[in-house]
């Protein structure tokens, strides 16, 4: 790991950066679009109310806005080494633009497998632009990726969901710049969880660092909607449903993962519901000036309902992980907008609206 000093102009992406933490040789491409090194910027408001010390991940700050390009980065590049010639993946949308991406930057096709009519506009937007060959199937994403695993048993192609061993490897390179940027470990890490590949890298990255350091890993906090929230239910759902529709999944792969993460950290399992995501996502942006995906605001809001109950202890160090990009979901955004009013193109008019409001 390179020291907190050299960040910045030298950052060469996490696989170069964490070589000697990954499963990589010399041989292994160094593919990347300098993803990793995100944000971890203190949150004022949140911390304050609440009477513990906050920091948010920014990973919406990645290539393609989502922590999804840690993980790709690395399976990308095992695909080439591999001597693959195209990936394949199911997604809610940002392991789509994250594929489409990596493939786009070394020449690899890309096929993506949507669930129909349910995935936020910026994220079909980018598959579109980086040239993904884009199918959508009806129903949700959980049938999209039983059938891509299947197609991926069969062809020559790389599947590169977070079952895919490397997506796990790469996404643990978080948990590193965490601990780093922090100087030790946070007590509780709050994340929200869809497919739970996530949770169990974070959880991978902390566990590994423990082994050679002497510290204590954070308890391990995932946040699930309330209309898909397997995790704390403890069974699958059948038809999940959320405006986070990043996490509206109802059977997740990495479900022993997530599991185990929240087990053996001392952690938890949390539903939110819809109301009280999107009541987040205006307070992160009205209070910290942060713009993050609905998916995202659900961590945040699993944060203030965990705070509600007495759980952090006062004055404990917690990081909440924001996942993607507000602008990844420009139709939330919107449907949350009032309506833009047109005046007259003159300075009377303008200073007529402002009157007592400078
Ligand atoms: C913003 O892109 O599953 O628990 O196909 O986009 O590791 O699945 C996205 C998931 C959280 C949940 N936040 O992470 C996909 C996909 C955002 C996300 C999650 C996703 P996992």
């Amino acid at each position: 790991m390179s020291s907190v000093e050299t960040w910045g102009m030298t950052w060469r992406g996490v696989i170069e950066e964490y070589a000697a933490f990954l499963p990589v040789s010399p041989e292994t491409p160094r593919v990347t679009l300098l993803e990793g090194n995100t944000p971890l910027v203190p949150a004022v408001f949140l911390g304050k109310n609440a009477g513990v010390s906050v920091h948010l991940k920014i990973e919406g700050m990645n290539p393609t806005g989502s922590f999804k390009d840690r993980g790709m980065a690395l399976a990308v590049a095992k695909a080439l080494e591999e001597g693959k010639s195209a990936v394949l993946c199911a997604s809610t949308g940002n392991t789509a633009a994250s594929a489409a991406a990596y493939a786009a930057r070394t020449g690899l096709r890309c096929w993506v497998v949507l669930p129909e009519g349910k995935v936020a506009l910026g994220k079909v937007a980018q598959a579109v632009v980086y040239g993904a060959q884009i199918l959508q199937v009806p129903g949700d994403f959980d049938s999209a990726l039983k059938l891509v695993r299947q197609a991926a048993e069969r062809l020559p192609i790389a599947l590169v969901n977070s079952v895919n061993p490397y997506r796990i490897e790469g996404q643990k390179t978080a948990s590193f710049e965490v601990t780093q940027a922090l100087g030790h470990p946070p007590e509780a890490l709050v994340l929200p969880v869809g497919n739970a590949g996530n949770i169990t890298a974070y959880w991978k990255g902390f566990t590994e660092l423990a082994r050679s350091q002497d510290f204590s890993c954070p308890r391990m906090c995932g946040i699930q909607a309330e209309g898909a929230a397997p995790l704390v239910k403890g069974a699958r759902v059948s038809d999940p449903e959320t405006v986070a529709t990043a996490i509206r999944i109802g059977n997740p792969a990495s479900w022993d993962g997530a599991v185990r993460a929240a087990k053996d950290s001392g952690g938890t399992f949390q539903a939110v519901s819809d109301q009280e995501i999107l009541a987040a996502y205006r307070i992160l942006a009205d209070k910290e000036g942060i713009f993050a995906e609905p998916a995202s605001a659900a961590a945040a809001a699993g944060f203030l309902k965990l705070v509600d109950q007495g759980y952090f202890r006062k004055g404990a160090r917690v990081v909440i992980i924001l996942t993607g990009h507000g602008l990844k979901d420009p139709e939330r955004a919107m449907a949350l907008s009032p309506q833009i009013r047109t005046i007259p193109a003159n300075l009377e008019a303008l200073e007529g609206e402002i009157g007592s409001g400078a």
